[in-house]
This record gives C-alpha cells, structure tokens and sequence, in this order.
C-alpha cells in the first residue's frame, strides 16, 4: 500500500489551544504526523510519496467559492488589523442572526466557524492545500487501478463542511477524494467515517446527494463534540435520503459494541455496490484517548482493519484524528495491515 504524505503539515502548528478553560499544546500536534511515518517505516511499509500540485476542480465542487476565498485571504486580513496573535474565531452566527459575510476579519472567522477552536496561522493554508492533495493523489492512484492507498493528511478535513471551519479542519480531504474519484469515473463512492467525532463536514457536503454514502461512527453527540450534528435521524435529504448513515455511540464503548456498527456499516456499502470506498480514519477511538470516550485497544484496530478488508473495494484511507500521540503510528498501522491481511 503506497502512502501519499507532504511536509509541509509542519506549516500547521498553532501555539495554543483553549481547553478546560486553560491555554495548552495543540492536541492536532505536528508529531502526530512523525510517528505515523515511523510506525509505517517499522512495519515495512513503502516510504511516502509527496503529493502532485492541487487541482482545485474537485476543492471547488465540495465547498463554497467564498469559504475558498475566505481561507486564502484569513491571515493577510488579520495582519492587516496588527493582530499580534493567531486568528480565532471569537463570534459564530447564531439562531436568529443574520447569514450574511461581514466584510471585518473578526466578522468573517465568525461567520466560517463550525467551530472556536481552530487557530488559522500564517501558513495554516499552504498546510490544509497540501493536505487536500495528499488526498487527491491517493484519489488518482487508486483511479489508476491500485488496490489502496493511505493518505497521512494532516491537517484532517472531517469537520470542514461546504463553507466551515473548525474541528482542527480547513479542507475536506475525504470529500475531495470523493469528489476526485467521482471525477474520475467512479459513478459511486463510499465514505465510512471510523473517527471518534461525527464527520460533520462530510455529512454536510453530501447530505442532499445519493451518487456519495456516508456512514459514520462515533460518540453521541449528546455527549460529544460536533455537539450539533451526528443523530441517527440524519438519513439525508432530497435525492440523498437514505444515503446519510449515522452510529452514534455512548461513553465506554468497547470493540464489541463498535464493530456490531462497523459490521451494519459495512452490510450497507456492500449493497450500495461503490466503485471505490473512502475511510476518514481516525484513532481517537483508542482507550487512552485524551479527548475521546470509546475504548479500542490496539488489536481491536488491527480487527478493524481486517474487517474493511474482506469488503474486498478499491480502497482510500484518508487520516483524521488521534490524540494519544505516542500510540497514534502503531494504532494507525494496525489498522492498515489489517486491512492487508484480512
Ligand atoms: N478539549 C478531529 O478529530 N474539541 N477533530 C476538542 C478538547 C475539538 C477533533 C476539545 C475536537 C476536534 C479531526
Ligand atoms: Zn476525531
């Protein structure tokens, strides 16, 4: 399995994030990135390929011309104020606000945020294109006839809706993937959404198509960040109903309970007959998570893998999240010799 990374993730590293009502280290931390590769490395994995320059064609289809503009534009709007810090959100368009860009930097992040805490820096943009390539790349490959790809994003796209930020997301690289693979002659695509958070994003951007699945697991969003999306009633709408799956999942699931939904997720994309399946994988389901609340050891991730596997589909894995920094290469890897072992 080839793996699509770029170097340019170190363009993303925000100083600080707002936590507990404390300033601490980023928890979408550069690091994650090293022991991935590492771990890879150690398991005899190939070596990473850079990504090829990004083709915005698909970027466009998958999210609003002003939200592109908006993030091209972020960092130079906030320098121009004298800004010392890092551009943050600090207002949202609430219930019965207006929807309307305002033209102030402050206005703007506000009206862009699906969330507060992601801090846009002065190359968080080269990093998030970079990061939407990876995944194109591997979209491409995998349109060119290999069997799986893994692309090691960085930063992750599941939270980036058609025109929000936010959930440490800029660019939907799982969307985009699917949009490229779709451009590409795919006539359907599959995303399954194993990341401990709800793909807000992706369920977003496809929720009114049926030519793009999207199923999902991850915490109740009673009790868990996107907080405001990710209930089973979601099932899509327009031509999309029926094609938005959603397993949400309560606090101290274990491997048991969680692969029952990966099983019935699967069961799904099987009938759905796609030409190609897109993973937002994510290892923030693992036990020792710092900010999640499922509990998958490390083998549990290589049964997972396994389990995607004997779907037997062209297969794109695109990186989401993970937290536990240390274990995040090896859970990473379980999964994807898993998935060749199946
Ligand atoms: N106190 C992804 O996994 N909330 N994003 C963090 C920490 C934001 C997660 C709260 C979580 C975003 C890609
Ligand atoms: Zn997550």
């Amino acid at each position: 399995m080839k793996t699509i990374a770029s170097t340019d993730h170190i363009l993303h590293f925000p100083k600080a994030e707002l936590s507990g009502g404390q300033l601490v280290r980023p928890y979408e931390c550069p690091e994650r990135w090293d022991y991935i590769v590492d771990a890879l490395a150690a398991g005899g994995f190939s070596p990473p390929l850079a990504p090829e320059a990004l083709d915005m064609t698909p970027v466009a289809k998958v999210h609003g011309a002003d939200y592109l503009q908006f993030l091209a534009s972020a960092w130079s709007l906030w320098e121009a104020e004298g800004y010392e810090g890092e551009a943050l959100p600090m207002v949202v368009a609430a219930r019965r606000m207006q929807q309307r860009e305002p033209e102030h930097i402050n206005g703007k992040l506000g009206y862009f945020a699906g969330a507060t805490e992601t801090a846009i820096t002065a190359t968080s943009w080269q990093a998030a294109q970079s990061s939407a390539a990876c995944a194109q790349t591997a979209a491409r490959l995998l349109s060119a006839g290999e069997t799986s790809v893994f692309s090691l994003c960085r930063p992750p796209g599941h939270h980036a809706g058609y025109d929000l930020f936010g959930g440490y997301c800029f660019l939907n690289n799982a969307a985009i993937a699917a949009q490229q693979l779709r451009d590409s002659g795919a006539s359907r695509v599959a995303i399954l959404d194993i990341d401990f958070h709800h793909g807000n994003g992706t369920q977003d951007i496809f929720y009114e198509r049926n030519d793009v699945l999207f199923v999902s697991l991850h915490g109740n969003p009673g009790h868990a960040f996107p907080y405001f999306l990710g209930y089973a009633d979601e099932t899509g709408q327009g031509e999309g109903e029926g094609y938005n799956i959603n397993h949400p999942m309560l606090p101290g699931t274990t491997y048991g309970a969680w692969s029952e939904a990966l099983h019935d997720s699967l069961k799904r994309i099987g009938e759905y007959m796609p030409d190609a399946l897109v993973v937002s994988l994510g290892v923030d389901t693992f036990e020792r998570d710092p900010i999640s609340f499922f509990k998958l050891t490390s083998d549990d991730f290589t049964r997972c893998g396994q389990r995607i596997g004997q779907q037997s589909l062209p297969t794109l894995f695109v990186m989401e999240g993970g937290y536990a920094v240390e274990e995040i290469g090896i859970n990473t890897r379980n999964v994807l010799s898993g998935f060749l072992n199946p």
